[in-house]
């Protein structure tokens, strides 16, 4: 059994690394459930085909699947990706597989966010999330790699670090009373430099609008190298990201790193808005356990939502009139690394996008 641990990563010298830092692989988990996903999955998971072919290009990817869908799953995939039975409600490995830290004698270590469905019963997507708060624990077993389980509710996608003491996250989310309600922002900042090694937290005020997760921060901005921070960003004043990209760049300009040095911001263009079709609505199973999808729905797209594997960057397509622009700027941000497109609708028909649905595992030995 992986050994499970008392103490925090900061008390034994571990840190999270950047995403940037070099991989020995990445998880994935396969979509299935047909009340998230249109005609019982299948457009989804040709879409997630796609992402784990392009990021093991770079890297050994594992993609963790039902009993019920293993064949199906093997067949689809390519042979180099790896493919175990591993139960879990929908498929978003960011926020339920384990953030892994490392520290500088080359080990590794897994962090078991308590999760919740982004909100329990006071506004979660889904019920239950009882196989979903056991994945971290299942890869943790698979890596043979030693576990802290985090006794409060995080997910993966809720956190950003250039790898060199700093933490970007949003108000929104971390801040929600559907989260740790009997926590305050002092106190959550001293959880997010004990468990994962950072002396700095930026905060961001709101996520992408209408993000189903209480506005993630890694669908509305990341880092891309220690001090540079790419942010989604609307020109137009009358659409309501604008007014969000617009306050979390005004608070990324004043913050300091953990340098104490300020950030430079890259903004990114949003894909047009982007809604929900009635064909494409039609298509999911109605249902008592998920949120409903109903036509005409504004989907929370955004180009910040990529994978940075080793060797490539891997960004989702949205809106063939802002692809390629967003293409070269992440070219630009990412001058040594390959950037790959891959089709990102049906991601955002479920609610998030390439960055949602993987979990890097950085380099070093379980230890
Ligand atoms: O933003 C993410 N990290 C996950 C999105 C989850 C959406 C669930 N329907």
């Amino acid at each position: 059994m992986s050994e499970t641990l008392s103490s925090t990563p900061r008390d034994d010298g571990f840190r999270m690394p950047a995403e940037w830092e070099p991989h020995q692989g990445c998880w994935l988990l396969w979509p299935e459930r047909p009340d998230n996903w249109r005609l019982g999955a299948k457009p989804a998971q040709q879409a997630f085909v796609a992402v784990a072919t392009a990021i093991s290009e770079g890297e050994p990817v594992t993609v963790g699947v039902s009993r019920a869908q293993f064949e199906n799953a093997r067949a689809r995939l390519p042979a180099r990706v790896r493919v175990v039975e591993l139960s879990a409600n929908d498929c978003w490995m960011r926020d339920v597989g384990p953030t892994f830290v490392t520290n500088g004698r080359g080990h590794l270590r897994a962090i078991d966010w308590t999760f919740n469905a982004w909100g329990g019963l006071e506004g979660g997507l889904y019920f239950p999330w009882d196989l979903d708060d056991q994945v971290a624990a299942k890869v943790a077993e698979l890596e043979r790699v030693p576990r802290y389980r985090a006794p409060f509710v995080l997910e993966g996608g809720a956190i950003h670090t250039d790898g060199a003491g700093t933490l970007l996250v949003t108000e929104q989310c971390l801040l929600n009373p559907n989260r740790n309600p009997g926590l305050d922002k002092v106190e959550i900042e001293g959880l997010l430099r004990a468990w994962l090694g950072v002396e700095t937290v930026i905060w961001l005020g709101a996520g992408v609008h209408l993000d189903e997760t209480d506005g993630h921060i890694d669908n509305l901005a990341c880092f891309v190298r220690p001090g540079v921070v790419a942010l989604t960003w609307e020109e137009d004043p009358a659409d309501p990201q604008h007014a969000i990209s617009t306050d979390a760049l005004a608070r990324l300009q004043k913050a300091r790193d953990a340098r104490g040095q300020p950030l430079e911001i890259v903004r990114i263009p949003q894909p047009r808005p982007q809604f929900i079709s009635e064909a494409e609505s039609a298509g999911i199973d109605l249902s008592a356990a998920a949120m409903p999808r109903p036509a005409g729905g504004r989907l929370a797209a955004s180009y910040v939502n990529f994978y940075i594997g080793n060797g490539i960057v891997v960004m989702p397509e949205l809106d063939p009139t802002r692809d390629g622009e967003a293409a070269a700027i992440l070219a630009k941000l990412f001058p040594e690394r390959r950037i790959l497109a891959v089709p990102g609708r049906e991601i955002l028909l479920g609610g998030g996008n390439i960055h949602c649905i993987t979990q890097q595992q950085p380099v070093g030995t379980p230890g």
